[in-house]
């Protein structure tokens, strides 16, 4: 009855002046932002002189000439992200040791002053060349952080560092995206930088003001506050920035994750993450790259939950992205190709509890124009969609859209399906939607399904829904590298001994994943058990607290020991606890 009425009284207003579409909602995208999410995939480069040298973050007194690959092509980069959907590239053009793979005349600490083809070459031109040759966009990561410019640690630094980021822009066509990354460690002067956030957008938009930019609280998009690629179940691209900024300013760790229900800007959520456990290329870990089973629990948790999947996957030293990466590159792509090719809701009746008029009927929800949606009255606030199938339909994922050029909406949504007795019975229910969101369930067969929109901060507006079936997917999980035998209090050192004295390369130390690490170490060897030397008075783990993967020390010469132990020096949080997981490398 209420349809009815509803659908009369808007054919009326319809009929009288045409019906008018719904007010924006809250913070909106810019067009720009709206085009970037739709890219949905994109792939992270990270390539410098770690590659080379097995360390995640080098420290800036590398020589340039350790950068040297010896077989460099980027167009087979382009050729693989093209092949596996990817839609632009950002390439690390200076990490945090400041080496620029770029001839960056800010740098004494660049290709130009390396061996490597003469001192001639130029990856950036390179890059962006085979991007365009491929169609896809071509995007630059340069690190503020920098512990090789003489500089650093003063004001005059952000001006060196706003000309770099000038040289960047400038030569290479468009940027699609500049990805800053928040670090601020100290520079080769022992002291931190004061960045100049303004000054670096500013100067960003001066060439490119369609740029996303990234950092912590944009204006692009946000770090999702993981480097594992993982997006919150609720996840709103609207933040709260007022107070925050990038790096040790950053919003809470559940604001990153999960956005901010009526937050004040527009920031959607970029998921960043490496196809290895590490960011840069490392011989040891061509065996160790992530499972399909562990990149499709990505795509669910990153794509899937409102957010843009940034694939790091890193050339080796040769210049060309390794067969492993590229082998699983191509299954993933097989595989969501095969998950997402057929759209099980095609050709299904649908009915909405609430239809504003006429133009934004339901079956906008299943056409393939990204402008047309579905809608009702300004003051509803719940809303049923149906759909029916002639025959019965199998699935097991359910894929919503929301219209975000409008904003961002809806807050709780359950979906139910029909029995073999007829019965609705419920398949799922999640929180936010957003640009795209995709639930798991059970996979059923059935011939109605219907979603109830059951909160939203303003009236649903949704352009896509869509079903699919995953058989594929096994669910992935988590292991982690700890149990709890190995979680003691950090008051002992932490030990390995032999039985007797052997030649030792290195050591392990391994991070829980969830939970408190050791980021600074004094490391001591002994021969006897009974004496001890000094092996490193005070070392840093790289990157671990972010990206807490097993961190391998391999030593610059091996060295006999009968027994290693390893002394906290600082941990993540300061409760006492953390991962004990130490062994040697023998
Ligand atoms: C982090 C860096 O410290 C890592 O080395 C890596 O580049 C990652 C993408 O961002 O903050």
């Amino acid at each position: 009855m209420k349809n009815w009425k509803s659908m009369i009284l808007t054919a009326a207003v319809f009929a009288g002046c045409g019906v008018k579409a719904p007010e924006p909602y809250g913070a909106l995208p810019t067009p720009a932002q709206v085009e970037w999410q739709k890219m949905e995939f994109n792939m992270f480069v990270h390539f410098g002189p770690n590659t080379f040298t097995n360390v995640e973050w080098g420290d800036g007194t590398e020589s340039v000439d350790v950068f040297a690959p010896t077989a460099l092509d980027c167009r087979q980069w382009a050729a693989i992200a093209k092949e596996a959907g990817m839609k632009g590239i950002i390439i690390t053009g200076k990490h945090h040791d400041g080496f620029c793979i770029w001839p960056n005349p800010e740098s004494t600490h660049t290709v130009a002053q390396s061996k490597w083809r003469d001192g001639k070459g130029d990856i950036f031109k390179e890059l962006s060349e085979a991007c365009r040759e491929y169609g896809l966009k071509f995007g630059v990561y340069i690190s503020p952080w920098d512990q090789n410019d003489p500089h650093y640690g003063t004001p005059e630094y952000n001006e060196v560092f706003r000309r770099t980021i000038e040289h960047a822009h400038t030569n290479y066509g468009e940027v699609f995206e500049q990805w800053f990354d928040g670090a601020c460690g100290e520079g080769p002067n022992g002291k931190q930088q004061v960045y100049d956030w303004d000054l670096f957008n500013g100067e960003v938009y001066r060439h490119h003001p369609n740029a996303m930019i990234f950092t912590d609280v944009g204006p692009g998009c946000r770090w999702i506050g993981n480097e594992s690629g993982i997006a919150g179940e609720t996840c709103w691209s609207t933040l709260n920035i007022k107070g925050f900024g990038p790096g040790r300013q950053a919003p809470p760790k559940k604001s990153l994750n999960g956005g901010d229900m009526n937050g004040e800007a527009w920031v959607t959520g970029e998921a960043d993450v490496s196809i290895r456990p590490g960011w840069f290329w490392r011989e040891s870990e061509n065996d160790d790259v992530k499972s399909l089973d562990h990149l499709l629990y990505i795509w669910y948790n990153s794509v899937g939950h409102n957010s843009l999947l940034l694939l790091n996957v890193p050339p080796d030293t040769r210049g060309l992205i390794n067969e492993s990466d590229q082998a699983r590159l191509k299954e993933f792509r097989q595989a969501l190709d095969e998950i997402f090719s057929t759209d099980y809701a095609d050709g299904a009746a649908i009915e909405a509890s609430h239809v504003r008029g006429r133009g934004y009927e339901a079956a906008n929800l299943l056409d393939d124009d990204y402008d047309s949606y579905w809608t009702a009255e300004d003051d509803v606030r719940q809303a049923t969609l149906t759909l029916s199938f002639n025959e019965p339909r199998t699935f097991n994922r359910v894929q919503l859209q929301e219209y975000i050029p409008l904003g961002q909406r809806v807050c709780g949504f359950n979906i139910e399906a029909l029995d073999a007795d007829g019965n609705w019975k419920r398949i799922g229910e999640s929180t936010t939607i957003g640009y795209k969101k995709i639930v798991l369930t059970d996979m059923v067969t059935t011939t109605g399904l219907r979603i109830n929109i059951t909160d939203a901060l303003a009236v649903p507006v949704l352009n896509g829904l869509s079903l699919y079936k995953d058989e594929i997917y096994k669910g992935y999980v988590y292991a982690g590298t700890n149990s709890d035998a190995l979680w003691y209090k950090l008051d002992v050192p932490l030990e390995w001994s032999a039985d007797e004295k052997t030649l030792v390369k290195g050591f392990i130390y391994s991070p829980d994943h969830e939970d408190n690490c050791i980021t600074r170490y004094r490391l001591e060897a002994s021969v006897d058990g009974q004496t001890w030397t000094e092996v490193f008075a005070n070392k840093r783990f790289d990157n671990i607290v972010n990206n807490p993967i097993p961190q391998e020390v391999i030593f610059k010469k091996p060295i006999e020991a009968k027994a290693l132990r390893l002394i906290p020096i600082e941990t993540r949080e300061d409760d006492g606890y953390a991962s004990r997981e130490f062994a040697a490398v023998l």
